[in-house]
């Protein structure tokens, strides 16, 4: 009696496992595979504040261990499920016995499963599956068919569906491998298509000129300021960003985690706090990566500033509401982001000056207390808006007439006008500027031309932001506060 109950439990478990096993097999992860759609089902009853809370605890663990959960409850309910098929249909046939047993308890676990899934397409081949092995098995168990075995065969009919399993369960792990790339694959695609498409609408919101800087700097030619005479090479598999502190539960990310967040792409200038109103140390770029909030969102975070470590011993601190909207990126202008720019990732602030773009990110530490960071130790100022900018960057001569061209940057507040004056400052006109990118948080381009009507003119150019303020007059250098005042150039007539 207990023999033939354990052996009937045993007939039961491998029917369950095995209909599942090929579920797997065919759908992977994806949502036809019966467990995803079991364990969605349970979800749903269960309060999202406690779901929320045991991923936020114990992470992807959590989410494999209710897989697991699932997956051998439903293995025991559609074992059940074949058990129960296959008496009944063994004895409403009993001179079909064995057969009418097995196509009975395929119909169960298809009525059981397609309750789960949803679709009959999804099921029909596990419920075969299922069936067949307890059809198999039961012809073998006392009790439940006329044919007497013993001991021995029942064993070796179990190693039969043991080793379907593991084959099964080898050929699921594979697809799920497969989508898995594919997916990322398609991701990345989808990125480099995304990055083409803002490179294109830059190059058409440019002004057509002579010499005229691009909107969008070629990497080569994007500039470059580093603490070290030669960049840091990280080694992305072997690096992971860590995010420690004050929070709820620290992350460990591997670039592949990183990868996983949802994509955003950016069009940003970056700025320098050391370039000089004449300098040349501000570029544009399209740029990919994540949300940085995603992040902190997923570690919890309890304080009130992050303490940012570049893997060249460069570091900053910054509030965290600086960071709600930064990015931390790994792509540049629909490539992967070189090494001189903070390959595996860099991050970005919206409307802050260069130096808080930590480059080769290691950590986040969440803190209570701002610490300030590697320039503050030498002096700097500047952890707020960047200063508005005009450049001159060339000064064409067509027919006789002057035509000087530049761009201008005012941070997050965006160029609403650059105005030049060619007498001295006493008048000014607006300039032709390039169409507005879609984040005002970048460079326009500029144009003015004028037929010179005396010797020498006295050329001024200076930007109205997009809350209307003038760029202020008075010429500062850039340490410590970054430079301010009006381009100037004397130009003379030819
Ligand atoms: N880790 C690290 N990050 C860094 C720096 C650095 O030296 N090390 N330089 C900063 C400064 S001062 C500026 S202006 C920008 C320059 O970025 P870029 O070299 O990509 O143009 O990176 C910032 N991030
Ligand atoms: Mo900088």
């Amino acid at each position: 009696m207990n023999d033939k109950l354990s052996l009937n439990a045993v007939a039961l478990f491998a029917s369950g496992v095995s209909a599942v096993a090929t579920s797997f097999a065919m759908y992977a992860t994806s949502g036809s595979f019966v467990v995803s759609s079991f364990n969605r089902i349970i979800l749903g009853y269960l309060p999202g504040w406690f779901v929320s809370g045991v991923i936020q605890r114990f992470g992807s663990v959590a989410l494999e261990m209710s897989m697991l959960f699932s997956g051998v409850l439903l293995s025991i309910a559609l074992g059940a499920a074949a058990i129960g098929g296959y008496v009944l249909g063994s004895r409403a046939l009993p001179s079909y016995g064995r057969p009418a047993g097995g196509v009975a308890a395929a119909i169960f676990v298809f009525v059981g499963a397609f309750v789960i899934v949803g679709s009959a397409a999804a099921v029909v081949a596990p419920a075969v599956v299922g069936g067949a092995v307890v059809a198999y098995l039961a012809g073998r168990t006392p009790g439940t068919s006329d044919v007497d075995v013993d001991r021995r065969s029942v064993v070796r009919s179990v190693g039969a569906v043991a080793a379907f399993n593991v084959v099964a369960h080898a050929a699921g792990l594979l697809r799920r491998d497969q989508t898995q790339r594919a997916e990322r694959e398609l991701q990345q695609r989808a990125s480099r298509v995304q990055s083409e498409h803002m490179l294109s609408e830059a190059a058409e919101a440019e002004l057509d000129a002579e010499g005229i800087k691009p909107l969008i700097a070629e990497i080569g030619e994007f500039y470059q300021v580093d603490i070290n005479p030669s960049p840091p090479s990280v080694d992305a598999d072997a690096w992971s960003l860590s995010v420690t502190g004050l929070v709820d539960e620290e992350l460990e990310l591997a670039y592949e985690d990183v990868l996983g967040y949802d994509v955003v792409h950016r069009y940003k200038t970056i700025r320098c706090l050391s370039d000089g109103i004449d300098g040349d140390s501000m570029d544009t770029a399209v740029w990919t990566g994540c949300r940085v909030g995603d992040i902190l969102e997923a570690a919890g975070t309890n304080g009130e500033y992050a303490m940012l470590n570049g893997a060249d011993d460069y570091w900053y601190s910054l509030p965290l509401s600086d960071l709600e909207d930064a990015v931390l990126a790994y792509g540049m202008n629909g490539l992967e982001l070189p090494q001189a720019h903070g390959y595996p990732v860099r991050l970005l602030v919206p409307d802050r000056w260069g130096k808080l773009h930590v480059k080769w990110l290691t950590d986040i530490e969440i803190i209570s207390e701002d610490e300030s960071g590697y320039w503050e130790e030498k002096g700097w100022h500047g952890m707020g808006p960047v200063n508005a900018v005009t450049k001159v960057d060339r000064i064409n001569r067509p027919s006789g007439r002057i035509q000087i061209c530049g761009h201008a940057y005012a941070g997050a507040r965006g160029v609403e006008a650059v105005e030049v004056s060619v007498d001295g400052g006493e008048t000014w006109n607006e300039a032709t500027l390039s169409r507005p990118l879609p984040d005002p948080d970048t460079e326009r381009q500029w144009v003015y031309e004028f037929e010179p009507d005396r010797d020498s003119h006295e050329v001024y150019a200076r930007t109205i932001d997009g809350e209307g303020s003038v760029q202020p007059e008075e010429r500062t250098e850039p340490y410590p506060n970054g430079a301010t005042g009006w381009v100037n150039r004397t130009l003379r007539a030819e």
